[in-house]
């Protein structure tokens, strides 16, 4: 089938044209050029909410949940899950974890799974061009679930307009969650399993850590802490607020362009490294590296020379 025909069922809501589009991406194939410059004037609508957080928190439960509230609210809705640690073809693996059974016949949702590991580039790659291809199908919000809370993990989220860090009480994530860096880029944070004892000492634990109790500056975004069941769907309407006021709190002050410049620039610079990559002959740099191994050549001068190799 040719891209344009592809591309127009994708935008029907077709969800085997949009699936078949997303294999494109996982398999790096050679005709993703042609389907990205189609996709280009397409793609800018789509709310794109990143969720993270440790295995077993409820990422999948809360995704899950607020899938059927835009639903609701006559949304189109696309779901990736993203797993870093699998092997780029488990994706029937990462299936299992995903709880979307709910949503697997509305065809007002598209639900993928994705799994990175070995893949060059990798997800800094994979995963902006599978959400590109969910935008130009014409979903209004693409939820972004990453497993586990590793740096690429937690590089993923952070791509998205809003990011939600969820945390769960008992379960020690605080420090976990400060090990990994994910104080850093939350939007938006969740105690989920609010039906849990500790859930409010988790709560002023993080409200400590994050230091909402000090002044910031005017204007500055006051990151809301918000508690869930999602497991019953109770808090999801306040998440929801949470996230549409986020989302006015970046349009109005320029930030949502920002973040999607930012977002573009990694995208074009993850594919240009990768060009290059493909560029290095082996056997060349296996020169330079006898050269530079036994103190012939230094190692910057090396690096000239492959430079220059693959950019002429
Ligand atoms: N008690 C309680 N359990 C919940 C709640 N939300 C989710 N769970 C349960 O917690 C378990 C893990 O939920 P998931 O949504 O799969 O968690 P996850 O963060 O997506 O997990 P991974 O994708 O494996 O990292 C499931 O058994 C859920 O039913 C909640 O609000 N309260
Ligand atoms: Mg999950």
């Amino acid at each position: 089938m040719d891209i344009g025909t592809l591309v127009e069922q994708a935008r029907e809501g077709r969800p085997r044209a949009v699936a078949r589009l997303i294999s494109l991406v996982e398999r790096a194939d050679p005709q993703l050029r042609e389907v990205m410059a189609v996709l280009a004037p397409l793609t800018g609508n789509a709310y794109v909410v990143g969720l993270t957080g440790s295995p077993g928190v409820g990422k999948s439960t809360s995704t899950s949940a607020l899938v059927r509230a835009y639903r609701q609210a006559g949304k189109r809705v696309g779901v990736l899950a993203v797993d870093p640690s699998s092997p780029f073809s488990g994706g029937a693996l990462l299936g299992d974890r995903v709880r979307m059974q709910d949503h697997a016949t509305d065809p007002g949702v598209y639900i993928r799974s994705m799994a990175t590991r070995g893949h060059l580039g990798g997800l800094a790659w994979a995963a902006p061009q599978a959400i590109r291809v969910m935008d130009a199908a014409g979903c209004d919000v693409v939820l972004v679930e990453t497993v586990g809370v590793g740096q690429s993990e937690v590089e993923v989220a952070a791509q998205a307009d809003t990011t939600v860090v969820l945390l769960a009480p008992g379960m020690g994530d605080g420090i976990q969650a400060a090990k990994a860096g994910i104080l850093e880029i939350g939007d938006v944070y969740v105690v989920n399993k609010a039906d849990r004892d500790g859930a409010d000492a988790t709560a002023r634990e993080l409200n400590h850590m994050l230091g909402l109790g000090e002044a910031r500056e005017a204007g500055a975004w006051r990151p809301p802490i918000v508690k869930t069941v999602a497991a019953k769907g109770e808090g999801v309407d306040e998440l929801i607020a949470a996230l549409e006021k986020h989302r006015g709190w970046m349009d109005e002050h320029g930030h949502l362009a920002v973040r999607r410049r930012r977002r573009a620039a990694q995208e074009i610079q993850t594919l240009a490294i990768t060009t290059l990559r493909h560029r290095v002959a082996q056997n060349q740099l296996d020169a330079l590296a006898e050269r530079v191994a036994c103190g012939e050549l230094d190692p910057y001068t090396a690096a000239d020379h492959l430079v220059a190799a693959v950019t002429a």
